[in-house]
């Protein structure tokens, strides 16, 4: 028995030195101090032995036992040190890698563009205002004295949802919204989305960018129109731009006109980005038709106004040299990282 006892100690010696993880460390003590462990096996069968034997044998047991617990304690200690060592080798961070090249996006061109026209309106004391792009018939078309047969009207030039529901054609809508909402002094600009049934080409998209402004007051003539229109025009295009005003139509305004600026390329000589002919068309505006006053309740008797339109991809593709309203809508960092 003392001969076992000792294979005991020394294969349980062995066992522990080879041991590489704390769980193989637990499975020698189970198979030696176990319930079923053969450690465990001699104690128990030492109830046969007589009590001499008995007393010698036992201390000779319990000193292995001891030995062996006392191994299995330090085996335990240090692959526990060794597995923390490789979890925060692992785990390391080297704080001295260089971080990751932070790079900044760009605006796009249509927003540099929407957001110079805003800073000028803003300037002369107008307020942003916005409306949804899903609009009714009469925002967009009856509230705007476009008549039943009016041709703009028509499903081969306007997006329908239904009989009464489109997407808007122009921003004109959500001034219409603050006319019905608010009594004058009004003096608001509406940048948005618009929508019309166009087959794409180098100048036409079925969806592009407008800036409208409304101002309806006491006593404001067509020389207040001129007069801010001029100024977004110096402001917008430098201040040696001149303005002219050519008579048009639309049904919303009565007088209406176009106003043309002086090539901001060629100064009014004539080049290639005027056509020769000194002058370029920029936005459509006019008195607002006294219909179109009374549709949001104003007194037309008291009161006046004058509105304005513009295409924002007009002024941006005349300002960069941009030949293909296309190239605004494709995304292409190459082309959008131009304008920063
Ligand atoms: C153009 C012409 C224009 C307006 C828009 C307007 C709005 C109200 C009342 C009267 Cl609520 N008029 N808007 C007026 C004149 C011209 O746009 O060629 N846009 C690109």
């Amino acid at each position: 028995m003392q001969a076992q006892l000792q294979a005991i100690l020394e294969e349980s010696k062995k066992a522990l030195e080879a041991a590489t993880t704390v769980a193989e460390t637990e499975e020698t003590r189970i198979k030696v101090l176990g319930k079923k462990g053969s450690l465990t096996g001699i104690l128990k069968s030492m109830g046969q032995l007589s009590p001499e034997e008995r007393k010698e044998l036992g201390q000779a047991a319990n000193q292995v036992r001891a030995e062996i617990e006392a191994l299995l304690a330090e085996t335990v200690n240090h692959l526990k040190e060794k597995e923390k060592e490789a979890r925060f080798a692992a785990e390391a961070i080297d704080v001295t890698e260089p971080g990751k090249e932070y790079k900044l996006g760009v605006k796009h061109p249509l927003t540099i563009t929407m957001e110079e026209v805003s800073k000028v309106f803003k300037s002369m004391g107008f307020s942003l205002t916005e409306g949804p792009e899903v609009e009714t018939v009469f925002n967009n078309f009856d509230a705007l004295n476009a008549g039943p047969y009016h041709p703009s009207r028509d499903m081969t030039d306007t997006f329908y949802i239904n009989e009464d529901v489109i997407l808007r054609t122009q921003t004109s809508p959500v001034q219409v919204r603050t006319l019905l909402r608010q009594q004058p002094p009004i003096r608001v600009f509406a940048p948005g989305r618009v929508f019309r049934c166009d087959t794409p080409d180098a100048t036409h998209s079925p969806m592009f960018h407008q800036v409208e402004g409304l101002v309806v007051d006491e006593g404001i003539t067509m020389a207040d129109l001129k007069g801010v229109l001029d100024s977004f025009a110096k402001q917008m295009f430098g201040s040696e731009t001149r303005t002219k005003f050519r008579p048009h139509h639309f049904p919303f305004t009565e007088p209406s006109a176009e106003m043309d600026v002086s090539c901001f390329k060629c100064g009014g000589k004539g080049c290639r980005v005027c056509k020769g002919s000194g002058w370029i068309e920029i936005l459509g505006c006019g008195m607002v038709h006294p219909n179109v006053l009374k549709v949001g309740g104003i007194d037309t008797e008291k009161y006046t106004g004058f509105a304005f339109g513009l295409g924002v991809e007009r002024v941006a593709m005349l300002k960069y040299g941009i030949d293909d309203i296309r190239l605004f809508y494709e995304n292409d960092m190459r082309f959008i990282e131009q304008f920063k």
